[in-house]
């Protein structure tokens, strides 16, 4: 099934249970994977036997030069091709200390809870762009989350923090330590989390890597941690960095995914799932897609024997189904 050609019914059914049509002896999900809505940033996560995919709603609808983004949805699957909607899961609105502009989040499971980072606008702290890092907390992947602390965990205030403190990431290690990584225009920052995951434990470090503009995130593949991040400036496009430690240093590998058409953001997550390598980002594919109207997708992550990242091959099928 080509998506892309299917102009299917907008934001209709949106609370109902299936949301992506592939039907029997459809082979694949077809990119972009959501087509009913715009979507953005994903974050994809792996629980039992079911991979979520988290993902930001693009809202503008008229010229304005900017993005709106009120909300974020989840869509999840077990084979690849079939997805189920849960949304909207949160919004800004759920953080009483927000004003808007739900931007890129990035969810992740300890001890039973799911947390859920967010970069909202703040509504009293501004001392540069005034965005901040919050979190909300579920005992569910598809919730109800609630806002975990009543304040956020990273603002303009917070030393060595940076201008636009956007675009979280969260990576546990295996002693479990867990890492908040975010950052945007150049700057990236790290921070440990502690234990409760909602409160950095020590001083915010800066991360140096070549590239960097946006968009960090963690995975590893054997004993190597791959950190892939939205790089060379804006508009943007993916490329990583290697290192045999979680806090680095970080060795350039290159480029994952070239410069998007109509897109000028680039934003990326990286997951197994049963035993397939999977890169979830997004594009500007969707009928009436555009900068400020970005659609998520999937495709093949593969490597190279010595560990390094192919580029990816982007596609209108997906990926296929698996069992
Ligand atoms: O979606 C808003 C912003 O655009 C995200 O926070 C960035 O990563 C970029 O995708």
């Amino acid at each position: 099934m080509n998506v892309q050609n299917i102009i299917r019914p907008w934001v209709l059914n949106s609370f109902l249970i299936i949301c992506m049509s592939a039907s029997a002896g459809d082979k694949t999900a077809g990119n972009p994977i959501v087509t009913d809505l715009y979507t953005a940033d994903p974050c994809p996560m792996v629980h039992d036997d079911t991979l979520y995919i988290y993902t930001g709603h693009d809202e503008q609808a008229g010229d304005t030069k900017a993005f709106l983004m009120n909300d974020w949805y989840c869509f999840a699957t077990k084979d690849m091709v079939h997805y189920k909607k849960h949304g909207p899961l949160l919004s800004w609105k759920d953080f009483k200390w927000a004003k808007g502009d739900a931007f890129a989040s990035h969810v992740i499971e300890k001890d039973g809870k799911f947390y859920w980072y967010v970069a909202v606008r703040h509504k009293d702290i501004k001392l540069h762009e005034g965005f901040a890092i919050g979190v909300a907390v579920s005992d569910s992947p598809t919730g109800p989350f609630k806002d975990a602390v009543g304040k956020a965990i990273i603002t303009d205030e917070t030393p060595n923090s940076i201008v636009l403190n956007i675009d979280p990431a969260v990576y546990i290690d295996d002693d479990g330590q867990a890492y908040l990584f975010w950052g945007s225009w150049n700057a990236a920052r790290w921070a440990k989390l502690k234990d409760n995951m909602v409160a950095i434990d020590g001083d915010v470090h800066t991360l140096n890597v070549k590239n960097f503009f946006e968009a960090p995130f963690v995975h590893k593949k054997g004993d190597t941690y791959y950190l892939s991040y939205a790089g060379s400036g804006y508009p943007s496009k993916t490329e990583y960095a290697t290192s045999k430690s979680i806090t680095g240093p970080w060795n350039y590998g290159g480029v994952i995914n070239g410069l998007l058409p109509k897109s000028e953001t680039n934003h990326q997550g990286i997951i197994e799932f049963k035993g397939n390598w999977y890169f979830v980002y997004h594009n500007s594919q969707a009928p009436g897609g555009g900068v400020y109207r970005r659609s998520v997708c999937v495709d093949k992550l593969e490597y190279n024997e010595d560990g390094s990242i192919k580029e990816v091959v982007r596609t209108e099928t997906s990926v296929p189904l698996v069992k």
